[in-house]
């Protein structure tokens, strides 16, 4: 059978809208995964893929993902991901009009998907986007009448997340001294590595782009690692922020780490690797918990009226009730925390509230 015949009829999701855009070459892939406790959202990722069953696996793995952050997190949202799977080196005015037609997109399908900023896409592309699609866009610049970039808050729900792992394992929340290496010093990187060192951990960075290490080290004057040694560093903390798929069976072995906690979404290769982590007795923050706060801020601040402070608060609150929940979980039952993760969404998509 065709490769994306097997993963169409294989996914445990509800539907996936698949549009080829001529004029890019882009496939526009739209993964909905559940709207069990709402209308699917989950942001945009523009990126080059090899081919587009690559993509569509990206989209489907996403989606879920966002079911499950939604689910955790309380919000009355389903899981969503959308994938602009771009040609390499696609010019600025190429990547607008694409923009535009999938915003055009987007109004057409009416709310079926909301979406937001993702890996690839920024906020003032969601201003674009949401010249067409503007109620079915989170994420909008607050000149366009939206909460702004998700960064910040996904970078404060990582801290907390850091901080119950601190609790959990040393029986204090304080990060002071504790050593932390960051995979992708991106804009979610960056805001963690600055808390990081006002609360005087100690901070490596590793990016695979030598500027953004460049003005990341100079402006908080931070030790770098090249991308090829980050696995293998003794650290506290090791904070995958970049791409998914970085805990597999090849670096796994080689983590000098107690615990694994980090922004990046899909961050274990396959569901066997949270087993090998907990073997080698390293604690793993499941992505879909510890990166819950750009989701979940921006999102309430827009459809909920919270201000600022409030968003920051109830993330807080949010990562830190879960994942002790999830750590104490997975001790007591003797399971993965990724598979006590699951069971805790599983949990409220079987009790939806309306
Ligand atoms: C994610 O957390 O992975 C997202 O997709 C972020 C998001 C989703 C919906 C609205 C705003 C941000």
């Amino acid at each position: 059978m065709d490769p994306v015949e097997t993963l169409l009829r294989d996914w445990d999701g509800e539907s996936l809208i698949l549009t080829y855009d001529p004029p890019s070459e882009a496939w526009i892939i739209i993964a909905i995964h559940s709207t069990v406790l709402g209308p699917a959202a989950g942001g945009t990722r523009m990126k080059h893929y090899a081919n587009l069953e690559e993509a569509i696996v990206d989209a489907h793995r996403l989606a879920a993902g966002m079911t499950y952050k939604w689910a955790v997190a309380g919000v009355a949202m389903g899981g969503g991901k959308a994938v602009l799977a771009v040609k390499q080196g696609m010019g600025d005015g190429d990547r607008k009009e694409l923009l535009n037609r999938y915003g055009a997109l987007l109004q057409k399908l009416g709310g079926v998907f909301l979406t937001g900023p993702d890996l690839g896409t920024s906020v003032e592309d969601m201003d674009v986007i949401g010249q067409l699609a503007r109620p079915y866009v989170f994420g909008k610049s607050p000149a366009a009448g939206g909460a702004g970039d998700p960064a910040p808050f996904t970078a404060l729900g990582v801290y907390s997340a850091m901080e119950v792992t601190a609790e959990y394992l040393f029986g204090e929340a304080t990060l002071e001294g504790r050593r932390v290496v960051i995979q992708g010093i991106g804009s979610v990187g960056r805001a963690l590595a600055g808390m990081l060192c006002d609360a005087r951990a100690e901070v490596l960075i590793s990016d695979l782009d030598d500027e953004a290490i460049d003005r990341c080290s100079g402006d908080l004057g931070l030790t770098n690692i090249t991308p090829a040694e980050v696995y293998g560093v003794k650290c506290d903390f090791f904070a995958p922020c970049a791409i998914g798929g970085v805990l597999n069976e090849d670096t796994i072995p080689r983590l000098d780490c107690l615990a694994v906690v980090g922004a990046a979404n899909n961050q274990l290769a396959a569901a066997g690797d949270a087993l090998s982590l907990l073997q080698r007795g390293i604690l793993y923050a499941p992505d879909f918990v510890a990166n819950c706060g750009g989701a979940m801020a921006i999102t309430g601040m827009e459809t909920m009226g919270w201000k600022r402070e409030k968003a920051a608060d109830l993330v807080r609150q949010s990562v830190r009730e879960n994942l002790a929940k999830i750590y104490n979980n997975s001790g007591s039952q003797g399971i993965t925390t990724h598979d006590a993760a699951l069971a805790l969404a599983r949990e409220r998509l079987n009790q939806p509230v309306d």
